[in-house]
């Protein structure tokens, strides 16, 4: 590994840096700092600078208009606990182990970009949600929710093991935190990196209750494929991911709809979940939802009526827990401003994941299909980083962790499987970029019962093989068919787009050393 101690000494001689011209001082400043902001389950057509039919996210939005928008973002594999390992590794799931959330354990023991960081003199620090199971490692500070966290005065595992709970709004409490961290708890002759990992807007929506009447008088369009019959599709007709379905999304766990005595599968879950909350606040929200419930059982919706009205209870209660995210975000942005870290600090915004919001009937994630595999990524750029506006080149979530690297002025060890944004970052188009993406999903049999998977997805053209109880394969054609509804594999006249994609699905899978190729080789000319 190449040493590059520019962090160091900048930090050690810092008459070195006095002594620089002022015209370069402005260019590049003499380190970088890097806030990154991941939610969880925050998909691009619920952020209005991606998509505006939804909902309005302003504060999410200043970051795309001061900086970049990456608008073909992805990532490796559409999974909490997996997605944070590829980004913290900067490789993919079978190179960092953490493939799947259930039964999986981070080995903290391995190479991490923050680790990298911390070793070239950067402050590290997250708070928030974690989901790797095994203690943070690399950070000097960490603040986590336990597992998936609460919404309402959730707990937090403390750097001495203990759990303490806190009294307040889960997103609130994560800024309070993460900016008491950079103003009061950091070694502020360092360059610093912060996590700050949201708990929102993950299932199952409970709003802050500032916000709980935002959007009740909302209608939702619904999206064009919302009754998809997955025709030609075996492993998406498989899946338990369907609104309309309340054995896939609960009415009292996820919709509210709840009155004394109902029983469903997580009737007791969301109960021990909302008696969280402070009595006062347990008293609007129950007089809220009462009034939903008594409203949805006078109608008592069958069939499509069931799942547009669901959906519609689905969309407003994401929207509010998006509505909290969005002010906080906007708090961040302020500090920084404020305190004059905006102009060498790097904000990423982006999510550990895309999300269904009604496409092909759909909530959850998984599916290598594009709402899932896609993710929001936007960037305020500091000084000396000049791009502006869309970026459309692929990029994935093993390319944060080489990006920060070579920010920090790091060299890339060669095992990290990501590309550095840097170039795109810089206003550059690298004509070398890559022209193709590798997915692996593991996590079945699990909830939801998205078969295990792979594929490669190029620009215009997605092949996915399904495999372990099935053998399906499917090819799509983005351009005629970007809702993935026609499965093309197999048709006359593909025949020589699958060979190609066959080939470079099997040069991916030599490039990244995936040893399903193994089990399953790619029959290639
Ligand atoms: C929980 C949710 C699932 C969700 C997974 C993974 N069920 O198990 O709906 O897919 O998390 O989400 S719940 O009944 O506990 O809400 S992830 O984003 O953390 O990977
Ligand atoms: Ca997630």
């Amino acid at each position: 590994m190449k040493k590059n101690l520019y962090p160091t000494i900048a930090m050690a001689l810092p008459a070195v840096v006095t002594l620089m011209s002022c015209a370069e001082k402005k260019e590049k400043p003499e380190h970088y700092n890097i806030v990154y902001i991941m939610t969880d389950d925050h998909t691009a057509q619920m952020m209005s600078c991606y998509d505006n039919r939804y909902v309005e996210t302003p504060n999410l939005d200043r970051i795309a208009q001061d900086g970049v928008k990456f608008v073909n973002s992805f990532v490796a594999n559409s999974l909490s606990g997996p997605s944070r390992a590829c980004m913290f590794t900067g490789k993919h799931s079978h190179k960092n182990g953490f493939t799947h959330n259930e039964h999986g354990i981070f080995d903290g023991s391995q190479q991490t970009m923050p680790k990298l960081l911390q070793q070239a003199g950067y402050q590290t620090a997250i708070i928030g949600k974690w989901h790797l199971v095994s203690e943070p490692t690399g950070f000097d500070y960490w603040n986590i929710l336990p597992g998936q966290g609460d919404y309402y005065n959730p707990d937090f595992i403390r750097m001495d093991g203990t759990t303490v709970r806190e009294h307040g709004y889960v997103t609130n409490i994560v800024t309070d935190k993460s900016i008491d961290w950079m103003e009061n708890k950091r070694d502020k002759s360092k360059p610093f990196i912060l996590f700050i990992h949201h708990k929102a807007c993950h299932r199952n929506w409970l709003p802050e209750m500032k916000y709980l009447n935002e959007y009740e008088d909302k209608t939702f369009p619904l999206p064009e494929n919302f009754y998809d019959d997955y025709a030609g599709r075996k492993a998406a007709a498989a899946q338990e991911m369907e609104i309309g379905n309340n054995n896939h999304m609960d009415l009292v766990y996820d919709n509210k709809i709840y009155s004394e005595g109902d029983q469903t599968r997580l009737t007791s879950t969301y109960l021990s979940m909302i008696n969280r909350m402070d009595s006062a606040d347990r008293v609007r929200y129950d007089s809220l939802y009462q009034a939903i419930t008594a409203d949805f059982k006078q109608k008592n919706p069958k069939g499509k009526d069931l799942a547009e009205y669901k959906y519609q209870r689905y969309m407003r209660d994401y929207s509010k827990v998006l509505k909290s995210l969005d002010d906080n975000v906007g708090r961040v942005l302020d500090y920084l401003e404020e305190s004059g870290l905006s102009k060498n600090t790097l904000v990423v915004y982006t999510s550990d994941q895309g999300f269904y919001m009604g496409e092909h009937g759909w909530f959850d994630k998984r599916f290598m299909y594009e709402e899932s595999m896609s993710t929001p990524l936007v960037m305020k750029l500091p000084e000396g980083l000049e791009a502006r506006g869309e970026i459309t080149e692929m990029v994935q979530n093993i390319d944060y962790a080489p990006t920060f690297l070579e920010l920090a002025g790091v060299e890339v060890p060669e095992d990290i499987q990501g590309v550095s944004l840097l170039p795109l970052l810089k206003g550059e188009h690298p004509k070398d970029w890559r022209k193709s993406l590798y997915y692996h999903f593991y996590e079945y049999p699990a909830e939801h019962a998205v078969k295990r998977h792979y594929g490669i997805r190029t620009e215009r053209y997605k092949l996915i093989h399904f495999y372990r109880d099935i053998d399906e394969w499917e090819l799509y054609d983005l351009q005629t068919d970007p809702m993935e509804m026609h499965n093309i594999y197999g048709q006359p006249g593909t025949e020589q787009i699958t060979q190609d994609l066959m080939k470079q699905l099997d040069d991916l899978q030599v490039q990244y050393d995936d040893p399903i190729r193994e089990q399953f080789p790619l029959s290639v000319q």
